[in-house]
């Protein structure tokens, strides 16, 4: 005769943060932000599990992208990656602006200059990430870190804009979601600033376990902020 299970098959499901980086662009052979989103892949955060996801960077079709994954996994929290070459510390962005303004093309040769992400939306969304409890939780992991007020004006700030739009939406089901964007430095081999990828690993690992643990922002005295 079957037995029940010793426990419910019917838990609720682990709460979902969602972690995404970006192809290669540019011509270049890697992009951190990818590395480090598959390395945390399947990582257990404070009761919240972690599930990367890659996004085109192409205007357009990284957002279609990003809808795909919040309908499916409803994560608790979203934390897109993306690299910036030329910074030398994981930068924590505060805002996306409602523009597109691309220096070069993206990976399917679309180069939008002064369009809106969304036309008719507001000017700019600031995330609901605790962006100073983040940092604080970085530097004491022993990776350098800023708090960045701008994503810049490509596919990494049409997405951080494009993230806050999609879960500010009016009955999008994912009301009390949060979201942000981390940008991070080139690695060693793609030229300098660099950090080696293990330090961003960690770096990140330690953001979104003081993301998760602080449901509020913190204040904290001057130098988180460049
Ligand atoms: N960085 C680019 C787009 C993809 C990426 O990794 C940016 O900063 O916009």
């Amino acid at each position: 005769m079957p037995h029940d299970p010793p426990f419910s098959t019917h838990l609720p499901a682990e709460p979902v943060i969602l972690l995404t980086g970006f192809d290669p662009f540019g011509g270049e052979q890697h992009n951190p932000s990818l590395l480090i989103a598959q390395a945390l892949d399947g990582q257990r955060i404070a009761g919240h599990r972690v599930v990367a996801a890659r996004l085109p960077t192409v205007f357009g079709a990284s957002l279609q992208q990003l809808q795909a994954l919040l309908a499916a996994h409803r994560p608790a929290l979203t934390v897109c990656l993306g690299q910036a070459g030329g910074r030398a510390a994981l930068s924590l962005e505060r805002i996306g602006i409602n523009l597109n303004d691309a220096r070069i093309p993206d990976n399917r040769g679309q180069q939008p200059i002064d369009t809106a992400v969304v036309p008719g939306g507001p000017a700019a969304y600031f995330t609901n990430l605790p962006v100073k409890a983040m940092w604080r939780a970085v530097q004491r992991a022993g990776v350098p870190c800023e708090v960045s007020q701008t994503a810049g004006t490509f596919v990494c700030n049409h997405v951080l804009y494009g993230l806050m739009h999609l879960l500010s939406a009016p009955g999008s089901g994912l009301e009390g979601a949060r979201g942000g964007f981390v940008h991070v430095p080139w690695l060693p081999e793609q030229g300098t600033p660099h950090l080696p990828l293990r330090n961003m690993v960690r770096g990140i690992h330690a953001a979104l376990w003081a993301a998760v643990l602080t449901p509020a922002d913190i204040t904290l005295g001057a130098g988180a902020t460049h």
